[in-house]
């Protein structure tokens, strides 16, 4: 049997799944999330967007690795290598990026609480690098020892506790390692899965290219102004799930603020729904949360931290919200 293409979706498919209704009402989109999904199977869909580009793919992208059944239990093997590589932020300025699968950010793993983690690193990036996860995990699982160039280290832990993770170098100066981008998102769902939404994962980043120890530009997925340009295509009314992480150096702090609207903020995504309610919310560097929200307005609306010598120097978009067919 086959299934409907996103084209073809109506509002009744849509209804049927749970994906509209009270995820529109703002505060309604936080009561709704408390329950356990009625609709099966739990079937995210999103507009057509643009894979081609490395913001694009880091959006709607996860990772589940290479699934295996081990003992009985479920283990996801992810391959990373770590290389090196010329990206250019805007006309002017290009930037060598020491990066994970060619990506900056690197891909989002993912995995449910209690899956055995398997992270098979390569690096190739001409320097000493490694994989340090947040979470839970063994002191020699925690990734601060140097993997030397052309060396391979395999990090093994159990997917715990459910939330929204990270990933980084852990090389001195972290900063530089970090800040030439080598981090990424890492979500672990938990056993009941969240109800069905349109998933998403952007990723705040600032870029210090001239060594000065500060940022000239700042970016979400990697590059400078790209979702201003290319807008984020989103349906009316439909619940957005995203995860948001702030990975920018020297800056203490970001905040992510959203036009037109309030999300459900649900910290470090440690709760089966949104806690409380807000427009802007603020970031400590490796802070993240999952926001959920809908818009029931069509047309353009941005985001961006409300630093906004930040917003201005890259660090800006917008999403915009189209009608269902
Ligand atoms: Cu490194």
């Amino acid at each position: 049997m086959s299934q409907p293409t996103t084209a073809s979706l109506n509002r009744r498919q849509l209804l049927q799944w749970g994906l509209l209704g009270t995820a529109g009402l703002g505060l309604g989109g936080c009561a709704s999330a408390q329950k356990p999904p009625t609709a099966a199977p739990a079937k995210p869909i999103a507009p057509p967007s643009d894979k081609s580009t490395i913001p694009f793919q880091a959006l709607r992208d996860f990772d589940y690795g290479t699934v295996t059944q081990e003992n009985g239990r479920t283990v996801r093997e992810f391959r990373v290598e770590a290389q090196s590589g010329e990206i250019q932020l805007n006309k002017a300025t290009k930037f060598i990026t020491w990066n994970l699968n060619g990506r900056v950010p690197g891909p989002t793993f993912r995995a449910t609480e209690g899956d055995r983690i398997r992270v098979i690193f390569h690096n190739k990036a001409g320097h000493a690098h490694s994989l340090h996860f947040h979470g839970d995990h063994p002191a020699n699982m925690d990734g601060i020892k140097p993997v030397r160039n052309n060396g391979i280290f395999i990090y093994e832990f159990d997917a715990e506790p459910y939330g929204v993770h990270l990933y980084h170098c852990h090389i001195e100066p972290v900063t530089r390692h970090i800040g030439k981008g080598l981090y990424g998102m890492f979500i672990i769902d938990p056993p009941t899965p969240r109800p069905p939404a349109d998933e998403m994962v952007l990723i705040m980043a600032g870029y210090d290219t001239n060594g000065d120890r500060k940022n000239e530009l700042y970016a979400f997925n990697g590059l400078p102004h790209y979702f201003m340009h290319h807008p984020i295509p989103i349906y009316q009314n439909q619940l957005i799930r995203l995860y948001v992480l702030n990975m920018i150096e020297f800056d203490v702090a970001a905040t992510f603020h959203l036009h037109a609207n309030l999300f459900g903020v649900n910290p470090t995504g440690r709760l089966l729904a949104p806690g409380y309610e807000a427009d802007v919310v603020t970031m400590g560097t490796a802070e993240r949360h999952i926001l959920e929200f809908s818009f029931k307005h069509l047309g353009k609306f941005m985001f961006h931290p409300h630093q906004d010598y930040m917003a201005e120097a890259g660090c800006m978009g917008q999403f915009e919200v189209i009608p269902v067919a």
